[in-house]
Protein backbone atom coordinates (compact mmCIF):
# COMPACT_ATOMS: atom_id res chain seq x y z
CA UNK A 1 0.00 0.00 0.00
CA UNK A 2 1.41 3.57 -0.68
CA UNK A 3 2.39 5.84 1.97
CA UNK A 4 4.25 8.97 1.87
CA UNK A 5 4.60 8.52 5.93
CA UNK A 6 3.62 6.22 8.93
CA UNK A 7 3.05 6.90 12.55
CA UNK A 8 3.48 3.30 14.59
CA UNK A 9 3.56 2.95 18.18
CA UNK A 10 0.56 5.46 18.97
CA UNK A 11 -2.97 5.51 20.11
CA UNK A 12 -5.79 7.31 18.11
CA UNK A 13 -8.38 9.28 19.49
CA UNK A 14 -9.99 9.16 16.11
CA UNK A 15 -13.25 11.11 17.25
CA UNK A 16 -15.36 9.37 14.52
CA UNK A 17 -19.15 8.89 15.85
CA UNK A 18 -19.11 5.19 17.37
CA UNK A 19 -19.73 3.50 20.68
CA UNK A 20 -16.09 3.71 21.58
CA UNK A 21 -15.04 6.81 23.85
CA UNK A 22 -13.32 9.05 21.62
CA UNK A 23 -13.55 6.35 18.28
CA UNK A 24 -10.25 5.42 20.24
CA UNK A 25 -7.95 2.92 18.93
CA UNK A 26 -4.82 1.97 21.03
CA UNK A 27 -1.52 1.10 19.80
CA UNK A 28 -2.65 2.14 16.34
CA UNK A 29 -0.80 3.31 13.21
CA UNK A 30 -1.87 5.69 10.73
CA UNK A 31 -0.55 6.15 7.03
CA UNK A 32 -0.56 9.40 5.44
CA UNK A 33 -0.51 9.65 1.64
CA UNK A 34 -1.06 12.84 -0.34
CA UNK A 35 -1.94 15.42 2.31
CA UNK A 36 -4.96 12.78 3.28
CA UNK A 37 -5.12 9.65 5.99
CA UNK A 38 -4.39 6.62 3.78
CA UNK A 39 -4.86 4.02 6.61
CA UNK A 40 -5.84 3.63 10.22
CA UNK A 41 -6.16 1.00 12.33
CA UNK A 42 -4.70 -1.57 15.19
CA UNK A 43 -1.10 -1.58 14.47
CA UNK A 44 -1.13 -5.29 14.03
CA UNK A 45 -3.75 -5.36 11.33
CA UNK A 46 -1.63 -2.71 9.33
CA UNK A 47 -0.98 -3.75 6.21
CA UNK A 48 2.66 -3.33 3.82
CA UNK A 49 3.76 0.12 3.29
CA UNK A 50 6.29 0.47 0.54
CA UNK A 51 8.84 3.44 0.97
CA UNK A 52 6.85 4.99 3.34
CA UNK A 53 8.93 7.36 6.00
CA UNK A 54 8.53 5.40 9.93
CA UNK A 55 8.06 7.72 12.89
CA UNK A 56 7.70 6.40 15.95
CA UNK A 57 4.79 7.74 18.45
CA UNK A 58 6.35 6.42 21.74
CA UNK A 59 2.80 5.70 23.12
CA UNK A 60 1.39 9.45 22.21
CA UNK A 61 -1.83 10.44 21.55
CA UNK A 62 -2.82 11.52 17.89
CA UNK A 63 -6.47 13.47 17.15
CA UNK A 64 -7.45 15.25 14.51
CA UNK A 65 -6.29 18.74 13.97
CA UNK A 66 -8.60 21.51 16.56
CA UNK A 67 -11.26 23.40 14.53
CA UNK A 68 -12.01 26.85 16.28
CA UNK A 69 -15.25 27.47 14.23
CA UNK A 70 -16.09 31.06 15.25
CA UNK A 71 -13.98 33.99 16.06
CA UNK A 72 -13.70 37.40 15.50
CA UNK A 73 -9.84 37.26 15.08
CA UNK A 74 -9.45 40.57 13.21
CA UNK A 75 -10.33 43.78 14.71
CA UNK A 76 -8.47 47.44 15.65
CA UNK A 77 -7.66 48.14 19.56
CA UNK A 78 -9.00 46.40 22.55
CA UNK A 79 -11.55 47.26 25.08
CA UNK A 80 -9.64 47.05 28.63
CA UNK A 81 -11.38 50.12 29.57
CA UNK A 82 -15.07 48.13 28.76
CA UNK A 83 -13.91 45.30 31.16
CA UNK A 84 -12.98 48.32 34.37
CA UNK A 85 -16.41 49.23 33.51
CA UNK A 86 -17.73 46.07 33.96
CA UNK A 87 -16.17 45.10 37.01
CA UNK A 88 -18.18 48.50 37.99
CA UNK A 89 -21.14 46.98 37.27
CA UNK A 90 -22.57 48.64 34.63
CA UNK A 91 -23.24 45.48 31.59
CA UNK A 92 -22.39 44.38 27.99
CA UNK A 93 -25.58 45.65 27.07
CA UNK A 94 -25.77 49.18 28.33
CA UNK A 95 -22.31 50.09 27.11
CA UNK A 96 -23.29 48.77 23.84
CA UNK A 97 -26.26 51.31 24.49
CA UNK A 98 -24.28 54.44 25.28
CA UNK A 99 -22.17 53.71 21.82
CA UNK A 100 -19.51 51.50 23.32
CA UNK A 101 -19.30 47.70 22.48
CA UNK A 102 -19.01 46.52 19.28
CA UNK A 103 -19.18 49.97 17.92
CA UNK A 104 -15.88 51.15 20.07
CA UNK A 105 -14.22 48.21 17.80
CA UNK A 106 -15.78 49.48 14.77
CA UNK A 107 -13.91 52.67 15.50
CA UNK A 108 -10.77 51.47 16.25
CA UNK A 109 -10.74 49.51 13.21
CA UNK A 110 -11.91 51.78 10.47
CA UNK A 111 -8.72 53.69 11.57
CA UNK A 112 -6.41 50.56 11.29
CA UNK A 113 -4.46 49.85 7.99
CA UNK A 114 -4.40 46.54 6.79
CA UNK A 115 -1.16 45.79 7.73
CA UNK A 116 -1.71 46.54 11.44
CA UNK A 117 -5.02 44.43 11.36
CA UNK A 118 -3.05 41.53 9.62
CA UNK A 119 -0.16 41.70 12.29
CA UNK A 120 -2.30 41.75 15.13
CA UNK A 121 -4.51 39.24 14.31
CA UNK A 122 -1.32 36.90 13.15
CA UNK A 123 -0.08 36.88 16.84
CA UNK A 124 -3.49 35.79 17.75
CA UNK A 125 -3.53 33.33 15.26
CA UNK A 126 -0.14 31.88 15.88
CA UNK A 127 -1.26 31.74 19.88
CA UNK A 128 -3.72 29.35 18.65
CA UNK A 129 -2.14 27.30 15.71
CA UNK A 130 0.93 26.90 18.90
CA UNK A 131 -2.06 25.02 20.77
CA UNK A 132 -2.75 22.92 17.72
CA UNK A 133 -5.76 25.03 16.07
CA UNK A 134 -5.37 23.76 12.14
CA UNK A 135 -8.55 25.23 10.89
CA UNK A 136 -10.03 28.42 11.63
CA UNK A 137 -13.69 30.66 11.20
CA UNK A 138 -12.71 34.22 10.80
CA UNK A 139 -15.85 36.78 10.87
CA UNK A 140 -15.70 40.21 9.59
CA UNK A 141 -17.97 43.13 11.34
CA UNK A 142 -16.21 45.42 12.60
CA UNK A 143 -16.29 48.00 9.55
CA UNK A 144 -19.95 47.65 8.83
CA UNK A 145 -18.76 50.10 5.49
CA UNK A 146 -17.61 48.58 2.01
CA UNK A 147 -14.51 49.70 2.74
CA UNK A 148 -13.72 48.04 5.90
CA UNK A 149 -15.45 44.64 5.40
CA UNK A 150 -13.84 44.46 2.56
CA UNK A 151 -10.38 44.96 3.99
CA UNK A 152 -11.37 42.53 7.14
CA UNK A 153 -12.34 39.35 4.53
CA UNK A 154 -8.73 40.50 2.55
CA UNK A 155 -6.65 40.52 5.96
CA UNK A 156 -8.28 37.10 6.35
CA UNK A 157 -6.80 35.71 3.10
CA UNK A 158 -3.84 37.23 3.87
CA UNK A 159 -3.66 35.37 6.68
CA UNK A 160 -5.08 32.08 5.19
CA UNK A 161 -1.85 32.26 2.50
CA UNK A 162 0.79 33.14 5.14
CA UNK A 163 -0.11 30.58 8.05
CA UNK A 164 0.05 26.55 7.84
CA UNK A 165 -4.04 26.85 8.34
CA UNK A 166 -7.61 26.56 6.63
CA UNK A 167 -9.38 29.01 7.15
CA UNK A 168 -13.69 30.03 6.25
CA UNK A 169 -14.39 33.56 6.32
CA UNK A 170 -17.75 34.28 7.41
CA UNK A 171 -19.46 37.86 6.11
CA UNK A 172 -21.09 39.89 9.38
CA UNK A 173 -22.40 42.69 8.12
CA UNK A 174 -25.38 42.61 10.64
CA UNK A 175 -22.92 42.93 14.14
CA UNK A 176 -24.39 46.05 15.50
CA UNK A 177 -26.06 49.21 13.75
CA UNK A 178 -22.82 51.51 12.19
CA UNK A 179 -23.60 55.20 14.05
CA UNK A 180 -23.61 56.63 10.12
CA UNK A 181 -27.39 54.34 10.24
CA UNK A 182 -28.11 55.59 13.93
CA UNK A 183 -32.28 55.67 14.09
CA UNK A 184 -32.17 53.78 10.52
CA UNK A 185 -31.81 50.46 11.25
CA UNK A 186 -33.72 49.30 8.05
CA UNK A 187 -31.81 51.75 5.73
CA UNK A 188 -28.70 49.74 7.05
CA UNK A 189 -29.87 46.47 6.12
CA UNK A 190 -30.83 47.12 2.96
CA UNK A 191 -27.28 48.77 2.40
CA UNK A 192 -26.33 45.32 3.65
CA UNK A 193 -28.87 43.43 1.34
CA UNK A 194 -28.20 45.45 -1.68
CA UNK A 195 -24.68 46.74 -1.51
CA UNK A 196 -22.31 44.36 0.96
CA UNK A 197 -23.07 41.06 -0.10
CA UNK A 198 -23.55 40.97 -3.34
CA UNK A 199 -20.12 42.50 -3.95
CA UNK A 200 -18.71 40.33 -0.95
CA UNK A 201 -20.05 37.64 -3.46
CA UNK A 202 -18.69 39.11 -6.15
CA UNK A 203 -15.59 39.26 -5.11
CA UNK A 204 -15.68 35.76 -3.24
CA UNK A 205 -14.67 36.98 0.21
CA UNK A 206 -16.91 34.58 2.49
CA UNK A 207 -17.89 31.18 2.60
CA UNK A 208 -21.24 32.33 4.54
CA UNK A 209 -23.00 34.85 6.58
CA UNK A 210 -23.13 35.67 9.96
CA UNK A 211 -25.74 38.07 12.10
CA UNK A 212 -26.18 39.35 15.55
CA UNK A 213 -29.94 38.63 16.23
CA UNK A 214 -30.28 40.46 19.50
CA UNK A 215 -32.15 43.28 21.22
CA UNK A 216 -28.58 45.61 21.00
CA UNK A 217 -28.12 43.32 17.44
CA UNK A 218 -30.97 43.14 14.64
CA UNK A 219 -34.48 41.69 14.66
CA UNK A 220 -36.17 38.75 13.47
CA UNK A 221 -37.68 40.76 10.38
CA UNK A 222 -34.09 42.24 10.09
CA UNK A 223 -32.21 38.90 10.12
CA UNK A 224 -34.74 37.59 7.93
CA UNK A 225 -33.82 39.44 4.90
CA UNK A 226 -30.03 38.94 5.08
CA UNK A 227 -30.54 35.25 5.47
CA UNK A 228 -32.80 35.36 2.19
CA UNK A 229 -30.52 37.51 0.21
CA UNK A 230 -27.81 34.88 1.52
CA UNK A 231 -29.90 32.05 0.40
CA UNK A 232 -30.43 34.09 -3.19
CA UNK A 233 -27.15 34.57 -3.79
CA UNK A 234 -25.85 30.83 -3.10
CA UNK A 235 -24.07 31.71 0.71
CA UNK A 236 -24.92 29.39 3.84
CA UNK A 237 -25.75 31.41 6.89
CA UNK A 238 -25.65 31.04 11.04
CA UNK A 239 -26.14 33.52 13.85
CA UNK A 240 -25.43 35.21 16.70
CA UNK A 241 -28.74 34.09 18.43
CA UNK A 242 -30.39 34.11 21.65
CA UNK A 243 -27.66 35.12 23.67
CA UNK A 244 -28.77 37.71 26.10
CA UNK A 245 -32.65 37.02 25.65
CA UNK A 246 -34.86 34.95 23.39
CA UNK A 247 -36.28 36.46 19.79
CA UNK A 248 -36.20 33.05 18.06
CA UNK A 249 -33.23 33.51 16.33
CA UNK A 250 -32.10 29.71 16.05
CA UNK A 251 -35.79 28.68 14.69
CA UNK A 252 -34.62 31.27 11.73
CA UNK A 253 -31.65 29.58 11.38
CA UNK A 254 -33.33 26.60 11.31
CA UNK A 255 -36.13 27.71 8.98
CA UNK A 256 -32.79 28.87 6.34
CA UNK A 257 -31.06 25.44 7.53
CA UNK A 258 -28.16 27.41 8.19
CA UNK A 259 -24.43 25.94 9.44
CA UNK A 260 -24.85 26.58 13.00
CA UNK A 261 -26.51 28.14 15.88
CA UNK A 262 -24.17 29.99 17.93
CA UNK A 263 -24.57 30.97 21.69
CA UNK A 264 -28.05 30.00 22.98
CA UNK A 265 -27.88 30.24 26.39
CA UNK A 266 -31.88 31.59 26.34
CA UNK A 267 -32.83 28.70 23.60
CA UNK A 268 -35.91 27.46 25.03
CA UNK A 269 -36.05 23.74 25.31
CA UNK A 270 -38.99 23.71 22.59
CA UNK A 271 -36.36 24.97 20.30
CA UNK A 272 -34.25 22.08 20.22
CA UNK A 273 -35.59 19.30 18.04
CA UNK A 274 -35.76 22.37 15.15
CA UNK A 275 -32.20 22.29 15.08
CA UNK A 276 -31.44 19.01 14.96
CA UNK A 277 -34.28 18.24 11.94
CA UNK A 278 -32.48 20.76 10.44
CA UNK A 279 -28.86 19.91 10.76
CA UNK A 280 -28.03 22.78 12.58
CA UNK A 281 -25.07 22.38 14.83
CA UNK A 282 -25.16 24.56 18.17
CA UNK A 283 -21.94 25.93 18.46
CA UNK A 284 -21.50 26.81 22.56
CA UNK A 285 -19.38 29.98 23.37
CA UNK A 286 -18.25 29.35 27.05
CA UNK A 287 -15.91 32.17 26.88
CA UNK A 288 -18.75 34.78 26.24
CA UNK A 289 -20.38 33.14 28.85
CA UNK A 290 -17.51 33.42 31.37
CA UNK A 291 -16.42 36.90 30.64
CA UNK A 292 -20.07 38.47 30.71
CA UNK A 293 -20.77 36.19 33.90
CA UNK A 294 -23.53 34.81 32.38
CA UNK A 295 -25.77 32.82 35.11
CA UNK A 296 -28.00 31.14 32.02
CA UNK A 297 -26.96 27.80 30.73
CA UNK A 298 -27.86 26.12 27.09
CA UNK A 299 -30.10 23.82 27.44
CA UNK A 300 -27.49 21.38 27.54
CA UNK A 301 -29.33 18.04 28.71
CA UNK A 302 -32.38 18.84 25.63
CA UNK A 303 -29.32 19.10 23.72
CA UNK A 304 -27.88 15.71 24.58
CA UNK A 305 -31.43 13.90 24.50
CA UNK A 306 -31.91 14.92 20.65
CA UNK A 307 -28.12 14.15 19.93
CA UNK A 308 -27.95 17.58 18.82
CA UNK A 309 -24.50 18.11 17.45
CA UNK A 310 -22.81 20.59 19.98
CA UNK A 311 -19.31 22.41 18.65
CA UNK A 312 -17.40 24.57 20.86
CA UNK A 313 -15.74 27.45 19.91
CA UNK A 314 -13.58 30.40 21.44
CA UNK A 315 -15.37 33.31 19.87
CA UNK A 316 -11.78 35.17 20.53
CA UNK A 317 -13.08 39.05 19.81
CA UNK A 318 -11.82 42.02 21.83
CA UNK A 319 -15.38 42.32 23.87
CA UNK A 320 -16.75 39.78 25.09
CA UNK A 321 -14.44 37.50 24.83
CA UNK A 322 -11.12 38.62 24.72
CA UNK A 323 -9.33 34.63 24.89
CA UNK A 324 -7.24 33.21 21.90
CA UNK A 325 -7.20 29.47 23.22
CA UNK A 326 -9.52 27.10 22.39
CA UNK A 327 -8.40 24.24 24.68
CA UNK A 328 -9.34 26.86 27.27
CA UNK A 329 -13.04 26.71 26.19
CA UNK A 330 -12.82 23.03 25.99
CA UNK A 331 -12.14 23.44 30.10
CA UNK A 332 -14.88 26.18 30.48
CA UNK A 333 -17.22 24.22 28.80
CA UNK A 334 -16.63 21.37 31.18
CA UNK A 335 -16.84 23.31 34.35
CA UNK A 336 -18.80 26.06 33.45
CA UNK A 337 -21.19 24.57 31.03
CA UNK A 338 -21.43 20.50 32.62
CA UNK A 339 -19.87 19.57 29.48
CA UNK A 340 -17.44 16.06 29.19
CA UNK A 341 -13.94 15.93 28.35
CA UNK A 342 -15.23 13.49 25.18
CA UNK A 343 -18.01 15.70 24.23
CA UNK A 344 -15.47 18.69 24.84
CA UNK A 345 -13.25 17.64 22.18
CA UNK A 346 -15.50 16.14 19.71
CA UNK A 347 -16.93 19.99 20.02
CA UNK A 348 -13.66 21.00 18.37
CA UNK A 349 -13.29 18.22 16.09
CA UNK A 350 -16.08 16.53 14.78
CA UNK A 351 -18.98 18.63 15.48
CA UNK A 352 -16.94 21.98 14.70
CA UNK A 353 -16.54 21.01 10.98
CA UNK A 354 -19.92 20.10 10.89
CA UNK A 355 -20.23 23.42 12.06
CA UNK A 356 -17.90 25.18 9.20
CA UNK A 357 -19.40 22.94 6.27
CA UNK A 358 -16.29 20.45 6.39
CA UNK A 359 -17.45 16.87 8.14
CA UNK A 360 -16.92 15.49 4.80
CA UNK A 361 -13.26 16.08 5.12
CA UNK A 362 -12.20 17.55 8.32
CA UNK A 363 -12.54 16.81 12.29
CA UNK A 364 -12.03 13.08 12.45
CA UNK A 365 -9.35 10.48 12.06
CA UNK A 366 -10.83 8.68 9.45
CA UNK A 367 -9.66 7.20 5.65
CA UNK A 368 -9.75 10.01 2.72
CA UNK A 369 -9.84 12.84 5.68
CA UNK A 370 -7.54 15.41 5.14
CA UNK A 371 -3.87 14.41 7.63
CA UNK A 372 -4.50 17.33 9.83
CA UNK A 373 -2.68 15.87 13.21
CA UNK A 374 -1.83 16.62 16.45
CA UNK A 375 0.66 14.14 19.01
CA UNK A 376 0.42 14.81 22.24
CA UNK A 377 2.11 13.85 25.20
CA UNK A 378 -0.82 12.19 27.08
CA UNK A 379 -2.02 9.40 28.54
CA UNK A 380 -5.61 9.82 28.17
CA UNK A 381 -7.35 12.50 25.79
CA UNK A 382 -9.91 13.56 28.94
CA UNK A 383 -6.44 15.90 30.32
CA UNK A 384 -7.36 18.30 26.92
CA UNK A 385 -9.98 19.56 28.75
CA UNK A 386 -8.86 18.71 32.23
CA UNK A 387 -6.03 21.50 32.89
CA UNK A 388 -4.92 25.05 31.85
CA UNK A 389 -2.20 25.55 29.84
CA UNK A 390 -0.65 22.28 30.76
CA UNK A 391 -0.47 20.70 27.06
CA UNK A 392 0.72 21.87 23.87
CA UNK A 393 0.65 19.57 21.32
CA UNK A 394 4.38 18.04 20.71
CA UNK A 395 3.74 17.53 16.91
CA UNK A 396 1.40 19.43 14.11
CA UNK A 397 0.68 17.99 10.60
CA UNK A 398 -1.29 20.20 8.05
CA UNK A 399 -2.37 17.98 5.49
CA UNK A 400 0.30 15.85 6.27
CA UNK A 401 3.15 18.35 6.45
CA UNK A 402 5.00 19.06 9.38
CA UNK A 403 4.29 22.54 10.61
N1 LIG B 1 -21.62 38.27 20.07
C1 LIG B 1 -20.40 38.07 20.52
O1 LIG B 1 -20.09 37.29 21.38
C2 LIG B 1 -19.47 38.91 19.78
N2 LIG B 1 -20.30 39.40 18.75
C3 LIG B 1 -21.53 39.04 18.99
O2 LIG B 1 -22.43 39.35 18.26
C4 LIG B 1 -19.00 40.01 20.66
C5 LIG B 1 -18.50 41.19 19.91
C6 LIG B 1 -17.94 42.26 20.76
O3 LIG B 1 -18.31 42.48 21.93
O4 LIG B 1 -17.07 42.97 20.22
FE1 LIG C 1 -19.28 35.92 18.30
Amino acid sequence: MHADWVIHNVNLATMQANAIAYGKIENGLLAVYQGKIGWLGPQQQAPKFDNARLIDGNGAWLTPGLIDCHTHLIYGGHRAQEFEWRLQGINYQQIAQQGGGINSTVIATRQSSEQTLFDSASQRLTTLLKEGVTTIEIKSGYGLDLITEQRLLQVAKALAKQFPVTIRSTYLGAHALPSEYQHRADDYIDFVCQKMLPMIVNQQLADAVDVFCENIGFTIEQCTKIFSTAQQLGLPVKGHVEQLSYLGGARLVAEYNGLSADHLEYLPVADVALLKQHKVVAVLLPGAFYFLKEQQLPPIAAMREVQLPMAIASDLNPGSSPMASLLLAMNQACVLMGLTPEEALTGVTRHAAQALGLAHQKGQLKTTWDADLLLWDIDHPAQLSYSINMHLPKKIWIAGQDV
